[in-house]
């Protein structure tokens, strides 16, 4: 049912939520009907998902499964020059060499910086070589195998062999591999490490090493060297499983990517290129961030796709539209060839295997042409002036060549239609909970909401507060307004996303991890117990004796699985008992309530993943058509019910 109801006043809507109901518990007590009796609302079956960029070093360094810094030698990972950083060099006894940066062995065009190791004294016991310390160490599980591959050539006359090793810092080798081989030109090596060790250990180094005379007086060339353990869904090139592990069970619908600002460049020649992010890691030279540090490119537009697929994401594409973050744009005139840039990208990732870039994925091992019903033009464009001609050329020329896919707007504009706005909310705990029925009176008919990033931060935007319990609640009365409104609003994504523990840049992030552990912020269990209890319709509720504040709900029924979800956000310090009842409805006398709850300044932390999360228990019905239920205080609870 569509209506219009722009005239309609908040106290409008509340009068007509509060249409008295045939069971009134108490005199006092708030009582909620539930009312299968009547159609309710087809609910986004898209709903929630993630909104992804490399932030915090949230992909180098976190989700990106890669375990060696500096692996291709491009640039320091500040930005800086290209230098050895996070290498240093290996010798034992009385072994001596050099290892330098060198930029006159080029293994290719894009990747011209190697390493070089010069041998000036080795034997058997003397052995020389240089190791990475990887990203704040490097993490050794029990059972788990380590590929490393690498490019290296040599000087004549020396062939090998070469020890590749993992290492504890202080010395024990973990488990190690030989190759030999090595020629005046450059040839890949892949070698498979595993360790047999007992407990999981970060304190680790990751070493190349020569122990023979006859390497004496030569030099080695090396780049692009790369090592994974165990990647989600073991994807090659993949990413790290339990960040993975912890973002699946979210049950993500879809997936905006690459970015939030990390798309728009800090200058336009900095803008993030589709094309620098595909095809093996040797032709991946990486680009300085938008969030100032540098951006390997080793997780590109494929690998994106792939943890799409492996996630059962949906695709929404954020691409470039002429915009940076200095405030630069495109002039009109002057936008042919970003747009060209654009339309390859597309035809990469949904052209068939005839056409130019629709072949070279194929070639990148993906033959079967990849759908992106969304596509998003620009990022937070309300900050520029210039939206409205970008906009209108990006879409004629998107539009023409991809007639049925959805556009999203990233700000009010008014040169061509779209179909789904992208707002963004990052407010404090109070804002947000006053957001709950923003869109209650949102004019339906026109363009869909897409909420494409949100966060409650309890001491404001952008700061250093925790993410706490109180910044959760109130993502929650949030997510409960949204939810009761998904028949506008058809996708929402907590952001950021990721946050490398020790290098928070923005407060608060979803999910947290280290080199050793992954945790989920309260907020993270919010998104969790929203999104994987979810509902295909939203039923009405009536309410007597009271009304929203400090409790917010939303009911939603699963037909294909005749399940009720009451979700039910208490914001007050007092437990609060209610009568709920069912109308067209009977259901099973026992239900399951899945909980949030804590004291407000609750966290999760590195050393304290675990002070929030989610409780599970079953309670009984005193009646198939209505009970109490006491919420505890500071809490967020899914009831699930199931129907006879
Ligand atoms: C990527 O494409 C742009 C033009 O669309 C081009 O200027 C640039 O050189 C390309 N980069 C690589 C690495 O191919
Ligand atoms: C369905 O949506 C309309 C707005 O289009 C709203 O007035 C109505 O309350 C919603 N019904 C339910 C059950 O949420
Ligand atoms: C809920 O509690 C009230 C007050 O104690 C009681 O009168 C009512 O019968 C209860 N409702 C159900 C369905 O148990
Ligand atoms: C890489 C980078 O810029 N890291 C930053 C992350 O955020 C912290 C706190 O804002 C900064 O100190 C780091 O420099």
């Amino acid at each position: 049912m569509k209506i219009s109801s722009t005239s309609l006043s908040l106290s409008a809507v509340a009068a007509l939520l509060c249409i008295s109901s045939t069971f009134v518990n108490t005199a006092s007590a708030l009582s909620l009907t539930i009312r299968n009796d009547v159609a309710g609302n087809s609910s986004s079956p898209i709903l929630y998902g993630f909104m992804y960029e490399d932030i915090n070093y949230s992909g180098d360094s976190g989700l990106y499964g890669q375990m060696l810094r500096n692996w291709n030698f491009q640039a320091g990972d500040t930005g800086g020059a290209a230098d050895l950083s996070h290498w240093s060099l290996v010798k034992q006894n009385t072994g001596s060499a050099t290892i330098t940066l060198d930029t006159a062995n080029p293994l290719n065009s894009i990747n011209k910086n190697s390493l070089r190791l010069d041998v000036t004294t080795s034997s058997a016991s003397s052995r020389v070589g240089f190791s990475n310390e990887g990203w704040w160490g490097l993490r050794v599980q029990p059972g788990e195998s380590y590929t490393a591959t690498f490019f290296a050539k040599a000087t004549s006359g020396f062939t090998g062999p070469l020890t590749v090793s993992i290492e504890s810092n202080s010395g024990t080798v973990l488990a190690s591999a030989s190759v030999s081989g090595l020629t005046g030109a450059y040839q890949k090596f892949t070698v498979t490490l595993k360790p047999s060790v007992t407990t999981t250990t970060i304190t680790n180094k990751f070493v190349v090493s020569v122990a023979s005379s006859g390497a004496v007086g030569k030099s080695v060339w090396f780049d692009v060297f790369s090592l994974f353990g165990k990647t989600y869904k073991d994807r090659e090139n993949g990413i790290r499983s339990d960040i993975g592990n912890v973002l699946e069970a979210v049950q993500p619908s879809f997936f905006r990517f690459p970015g939030g600002n990390n798309l728009e460049g800090q200058s336009i020649p900095q803008r993030w290129q589709w094309n620098e992010t595909v095809g093996p890691l040797e032709e991946r030279k990486g680009r300085f961030g938008d969030w100032s540090y540098w951006n390997t490119n080793g997780q590109g537009l494929l690998d994106y796709v792939y943890m799409c697929e492996d996630m059962n994401m949906v695709p929404v594409l954020g691409v470039y539209a002429g915009y940076s973050l200095d405030t630069s744009s495109v002039p009109e005139a002057n936008l042919g060839p970003y747009i060209q840039q654009v339309l390859d990208e597309l035809e990469y990732l949904m052209g068939s295997t005839s056409t130019t870039y629709g072949s070279l994925r194929a070639k990148h091992g993906h033959p079967e042409p990849i759908d992106i019903p969304y596509i998003e033009i620009g990022n937070e464009d309300f900050f520029s002036t210039t939206y409205d001609y970008r906009y209108k050329a990006f879409y004629d020329a998107i539009k023409k060549v991809y007639p049925d896919k959805k556009f999203i707007s990233t700000g009010p504009q008014t040169s061509r239609p779209y179909d789904l706005l992208d707002d963004h909310f990052y407010l404090t705990s109070k804002e947000m909970i006053a957001l709950f029925n923003h869109y209650d009176n949102y004019a339906r008919g026109g363009s869909d909401i897409f909420v494409g990033e949100f966060g409650t931060n309890s001491q404001g935007c952008c700061g250093a507060s925790a993410a706490n319990l109180d910044a959760a609640l109130a993502d929650a009365v949030f997510m409960t307004g949204l939810e009761r409104n998904s028949d506008l609003v058809k996708m929402i994504a907590y952001a950021p996303l990721l946050n490398r523990d020790g290098q928070t840049q923005w407060n608060p992030d979803l999910v947290g991890f280290n080199t050793e552990i992954v945790w989920g912020t309260p907020s993270y269990y919010i998104q969790l117990l929203w999104s994987a209890n979810r509902a295909d319709t939203i039923l009405q509720v009536d309410a007597s004796n009271g009304g929203f504040g400090p409790l917010y709900w939303v009911v939603g029924s699963k037909e294909s699985t005749k399940q009720i979800f009451v979700k039910m956000v208490n914001t007050g310090s007092s437990s609060q008992t209610i009568g709920i009842n069912l109308k067209g409805a009977s259901v099973h006398s026992q239900g399951v309530a899945r909980v949030v709850s804590g004291g407000l300044e609750d966290t999760n932390s590195a050393s304290s993943p675990n002070t929030v999360g989610i409780k599970e228990s079953v309670f009984s019905l005193t009646s198939a058509t209505g009970f109490n239920y006491t919420f505890a205080p500071y809490s967020a609870t899914v009831l699930l019910l199931h129907r006879m």
